[in-house]
């Protein structure tokens, strides 16, 4: 056994006390599982969390959850959060917007958030006889998929940074732009910053452009979701091509300098004061979006899934290896999410892509100690099912409000997204070898109204497997 500083070694036994703490239920210490919901920018985590909490406060619909079918969930409620200085989940206004006369979808979310939910459990098996109830709290942490896409840029340097996103900018849409900027920008000559800022901007708003274009991987993560640092200057730099000796005060030396910086203050903190905590993770995937915008964002999607959870191997990166000192997420569930979109009939072939699609990262996580599963839900049910005659045969079809452009509610009406086909790689295939578009049809997608709701008392609001994914990521500690 090897030992760092003597800090380390003291962290570290703090580390081991608290996970003692955490599995044997003290009368002194509530036990504490950190939730970590996460995923690509709308991805369905505000949903998500919004319907678990609804859900798990009011359990009727969550048959699957064992403690809850056993009986043994006495209570459930929502505490304040235990961190002073994290935003609060605003739980009580989402579920305001899904559960309105006229419901509509929550707003996009920037930053990292938390919120509480406290279960009063019976303990189960040998135990039940002896001792009272118990505790556990769940903290559940939102933040977005696209922050730890940046762990990548730890070991990174501005020279090799800049060299790849150059690259990447010239193969997407709404590159050439910053490219013919950056062509023309002499990055020798002394820094100014509304040069800076043009360029930074510019570059952004490539981001912009390429994450519309439906690619994933657009770092730095800040840059499409800045948080309240925007427009710090650890915000405001852009990549440069490398130039050999650049003089002190020149652009790329004040550039590479707030490269750094994003790392050292930006990135570094978020790893630290949030994702090093976690200790069960959901990812969540809009696998269906990615498939209705084509193979070149299946395949981004695919790669860019197996970087994000490269953050789940802390062996491979040295920065994170320092930071969890062995500490691991024991559960990673990925689920795709909003399979309302799909007839039942259809979710088998769903899950089977969301595990193609990730099997790369699921392997590294099995081999870092890690419990993956993969499964297809929708957090907040919209449609119902319908199975319409079409041309001589039953078409299996999904019925709900469509939502207009501009984000007003349209007519009802039922709908047929296309048959996924049974084997992923007819899909993963022609993506990873670059097919400019489906050989076997399109897959559409609508996108649909949230559902006025009608809960009889007792009830969370509708969903698919939101009980399942509960199961598997808490069922084990409840
Ligand atoms: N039909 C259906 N649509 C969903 C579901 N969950 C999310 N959506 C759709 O996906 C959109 C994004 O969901 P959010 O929960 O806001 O996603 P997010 O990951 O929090 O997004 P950001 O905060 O922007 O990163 C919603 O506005 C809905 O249109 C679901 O269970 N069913
Ligand atoms: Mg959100």
């Amino acid at each position: 056994m090897v030992f760092g500083p003597i800090g380390q070694i003291a962290d570290s036994i703090t580390r081991s006390a608290q996970g003692v703490a955490d599995t044997v239920a003290t009368p002194f210490v509530d036990p504490v599982i950190r939730l970590g919901v996460t995923g690509l920018s709308r991805a369905g985590k505000t949903v998500f969390i919004t319907s678990l909490v609804a859900n798990l406060l009011d359990r009727a619909r969550m048959p699957q959850l064992v403690a809850e079918a056993e009986g043994r969930i006495l209570a459930a409620y929502l505490q304040p959060q235990p961190d002073d200085t994290m935003p609060r989940f605003d739980y009580e206004a989402n579920l305001g917007m899904l559960s309105a006369a006229t419901p509509r979808w929550p707003d996009n979310t920037r930053a990292v958030s938390q919120l509480r939910l406290s279960l009063k459990l019976r303990p189960k098996g040998l135990l039940a006889g002896i001792g009272g109830d118990r505790k556990v709290h769940i903290d559940i942490v939102d933040y977005p998929g696209e922050w730890l896409l940046d762990l990548g840029l730890m070991g990174k340097s501005y020279e090799d940074w800049s060299l790849e996103s150059l690259g990447r900018l010239a193969q997407r849409p709404g590159g050439a732009q910053y490219l013919d900027m950056a062509r023309a920008t002499n990055a020798s000559e002394r820094f100014a910053e509304p040069g800076a800022k043009a360029l930074a901007a510019s570059f952004t708003q490539a981001l912009h452009a390429a994450r519309d274009a439906g690619f994933s991987d657009c770092t730095p993560g800040r840059f499409l979701l800045p948080g309240e640092k925007e427009g710090s200057p650890a915000l405001t730099f852009a990549p440069l091509p490398p130039l050999g000796n650049a003089p002190r005060q020149s652009l790329w030396r004040e550039m590479q300098r707030r490269y750094e910086a994003y790392k050292r203050q930006i990135v570094g903190p978020f790893f630290r004061d949030h994702f090093s905590r976690i200790d069960r993770q959901v990812v969540l995937v809009d696998a269906l979006g990615a498939i209705h915008a084509g193979p070149a964002a299946v395949e981004d999607l695919r790669r860019t899934m197996a970087e994000i959870l490269s953050a789940f191997r802390p062996g491979g990166n040295a920065f994170l290896r320092q930071l969890l000192l062995g500490k691991r997420v024991e559960k990673i569930l990925f689920a795709a999410t909003k399979a309302d979109h799909l007839h039942h009939t259809q979710h088998p072939r769903l899950t089977a892509i969301m595990e193609a699609l990730t099997r790369e990262a699921r392997d590294r996580a099995r081999f870092a100690g890690a419990q993956t599963g993969a499964m297809s839900i929708a957090a907040l049910r919209a449609t119902v099912e319908q199975t319409l005659p079409h041309q001589g045969r039953d078409l299996d079809c999904v019925r709900g409000t469509l939502m207009n452009e501009d984000g007003t509610r349209g007519r009802a009406a039922a709908f047929h997204p296309g048959m996924l086909p049974e084997d992923p790689a007819r899909l993963l295939g022609p993506a990873r070898e670059g097919a400019p578009a489906w050989l076997d049809g399109d897959y559409a997608i609508m996108k649909f109204a949230p559902a006025p709701l009608t809960l009889k008392p007792g009830e969370g609001p509708p969903h698919i497997r939101l009980d399942r994914a509960a199961q598997f990521l808490l069922g084990d500690r409840l």
